[in-house]
């Protein structure tokens, strides 16, 4: 065997190690915050490397089964899922990952920065826990923006399990938008159908074909309300419906059918699975027709849970390759002391922080948009950097981690470093709520909806940093901020000739 033994690269507190995260909220935050936020990070920053860590390890090496029939031949449909992935959830509430997004008591920043912050800790140890977790962020959203909590008494305990920090009261929710013909094209593809029973329950059939997390408690959907036996085709003839998975009193799934998980590239931890959906309860809850705007409140949350998975993912490799580099010796020398390496790292730390500051500063306006602070401005800017945001942080993710990957030689491909389970969650992160094309096409709805409101609250806030880097005389902020402002003046200028061809926004694709 040899006397050589090489030292593993170590998972040090996430908070109190990132060179960027701890600044980063000192400036964000009031100072009548900072201090109990970074405790909080801090203490959760230690229980990630004492238990989360392996738990979502575990997760990972024992994924969801189904049994469908029991061995009597009876229908069962019984999801099977570790331990360890019921604990992470528990942990999950416990923290508070969706509660602190609903803390009204804070002020607008903290909540939402707090938040994404400590689900940035959160997420590469979770064993994609946080999967469900922006689902149900997303639902706890919808339903507060849907405001008929007097009129639902079901939303109101929805909205109140879903931010609960109770594990035996808390819920999650999935999110059943896809299906066989068409993800991107919800509309065009929807082929599920709600037959009313009254003006607002209804019995829903159709077929989910990706129906993530299905160990969820409730779901929002989308289907296509039948009267006197028709339905509206595309998507003006979907609405919105809510429902639970399993009966209350007998615990027996609603009318649903689980009919296979998914073999996937990577998510293995995550249940997600073709659902037959066969005269399910659900309530309407939105206004007729009104489905897709509905549960566009859901995607815009999600979207932001993505770019912290996707940016997150980037500092755990970037993290772990720093510490091995200053443990693994080739030709003499630390990995870190050789010049090219370095610079390799350094490439990548320069990612991770950019996407994390990304990440924050949307947290940052969500918060501030929620709480009914923000300025028309602002409001603006969040809709447009939204999907920017997601689609960035999916496309670059998966070549950074890639590049990760390599700073540990052959054994970044080796399974049991747990390495190779990052790469492969990460690259759902640019296919999933959304694709990088279709949010490059949100973008010009954007267009469509603000005119020019949010591009140019863009190109304003570059200027305003450029005017404060002249002053600080930081030049190369100057440089950058100033090829910036001149691509996105030329951008705004390219919109508005364009928008003059009555073939807008078409004849930009
Ligand atoms: C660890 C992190 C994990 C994250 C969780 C992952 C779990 C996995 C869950 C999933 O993948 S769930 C499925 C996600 N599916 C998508 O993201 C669908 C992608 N497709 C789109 O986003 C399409 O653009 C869309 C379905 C929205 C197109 O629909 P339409 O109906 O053809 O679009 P249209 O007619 O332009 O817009 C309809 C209305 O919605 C308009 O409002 P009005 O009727 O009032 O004019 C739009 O302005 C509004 N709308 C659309 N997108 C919006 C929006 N409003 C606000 N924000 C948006 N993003
Ligand atoms: P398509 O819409 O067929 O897209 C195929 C390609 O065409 C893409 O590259 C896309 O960018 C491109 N494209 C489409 N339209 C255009 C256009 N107009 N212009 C240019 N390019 C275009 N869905 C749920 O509803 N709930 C879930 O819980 C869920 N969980 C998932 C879990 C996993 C692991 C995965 C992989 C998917 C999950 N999905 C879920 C589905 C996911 O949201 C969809 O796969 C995604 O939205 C894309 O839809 P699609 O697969 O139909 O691809």
């Amino acid at each position: 065997l040899g006397p050589f033994v090489q030292a593993a690269p170590v998972l040090e507190n996430p908070f109190t190690s990132d060179p960027i995260l701890p600044r980063a909220l000192k400036r964000l935050l009031p100072n009548s915050e900072y201090n109990s936020v970074a405790t909080d990070l801090s203490n959760f920053g230690q229980r990630i490397v004492k238990e989360v860590d392996a738990l979502g390890l575990l997760a990972e090496r024992d994924p969801p089964r189904l049994e469908q029939f029991d061995a009597w031949g009876n229908r069962v449909d019984n999801l099977i899922v570790t331990p360890a992935w019921d604990k992470l959830k528990g942990i999950a509430a416990e923290e508070g990952l969706i509660a602190i997004g609903y803390d009204k008591s804070r002020s607008a920043e903290a909540r939402r920065i707090h938040q994404f912050a400590k689900l940035y800790l959160f997420h590469p140890s979770s064993g994609l826990v946080t999967c469900p977790l922006a689902m149900t962020d997303g639902a706890a959203k919808t339903i507060s923006e849907l405001n008929l909590g007097d009129k639902f008494p079901d939303l109101k305990e929805a909205y109140n399990r879903l931010t609960s920090r109770d594990p035996k009261h808390a819920w999650t929710s999935g999110q059943w938008m896809t299906e066989k013909a068409g993800g991107s094209d919800v509309g065009g593809g929807c082929d599920t159908y709600a037959v009313p029973v009254d003006e607002v329950n209804h019995k829903l059939s159709g077929y989910k074909w990706f129906s993530s997390a299905i160990d969820a408690d409730m779901t929002l959907t989308l289907a296509r309300t039948v009267q006197d036996g028709k339905a509206v085709s595309g998507s003006r003839g979907l609405s919105l419906f809510f429902l639970r998975l399993r009966d209350q009193a007998t615990g027996k799934l609603n009318g649903i059918q689980m009919l296979k998980l998914k073999n996937k590239l990577g998510t293995k931890q995550l249940p997600t699975a073709e659902l037959l959906l066969d005269g399910v309860n659900a309530l309407k809850v939105s206004a007729e027709g009104r489905g897709v705007p509905s549960i566009a409140n859901m995607l815009n949350i999600t979207r932001v849970h993505n770019a912290v998975a996707s940016a997150s993912s980037i500092r755990r490799v970037v993290s772990l390759a720093r510490d091995w580099s200053t443990r693994r010796v080739a030709f003499g020398n630390k990995l870190v002391d050789w010049p090219l390496h370095l610079a390799t790292l350094a490439n990548l730390e320069i990612l991770a922080r950019g996407t994390l500051l990304f990440t924050l500063e949307s947290a940052r306006l969500l918060g501030r948009f929620e709480s009914g602070e923000a300025s028309a401005e602002e409001i603006a800017l969040l809709r447009l950097i939204t999907p920017i945001l997601k689609l960035h942080t999916g496309k670059v993710c998966v070549p950074a981690i890639s590049e990760g990957i390599e700073c540990f030689g052959g054994q970044g491909y080796i399974e049991d470093t747990g390495i190779p389970g990052i790469m492969r969650d990460a690259q759902v992160t640019a296919i999933w709520e959304g694709t990088t094309n279709v949010l490059s096409l949100d973008i010009l709805r954007v267009f469509k909806t603000t005119k020019f409101a949010a591009f140019e609250a863009f190109v304003n806030r570059i200027s305003g940093i450029v005017t404060k880097a002249k002053s600080g005389q930081n030049e190369k902020v100057v440089q950058a901020g100033t090829s910036l402002e001149k691509a996105f003046t030329q951008l705004v200028s390219t919109l508005k000739a364009a928008q003059k061809d009555p073939q807008f926004p078409a004849n930009l694709q």
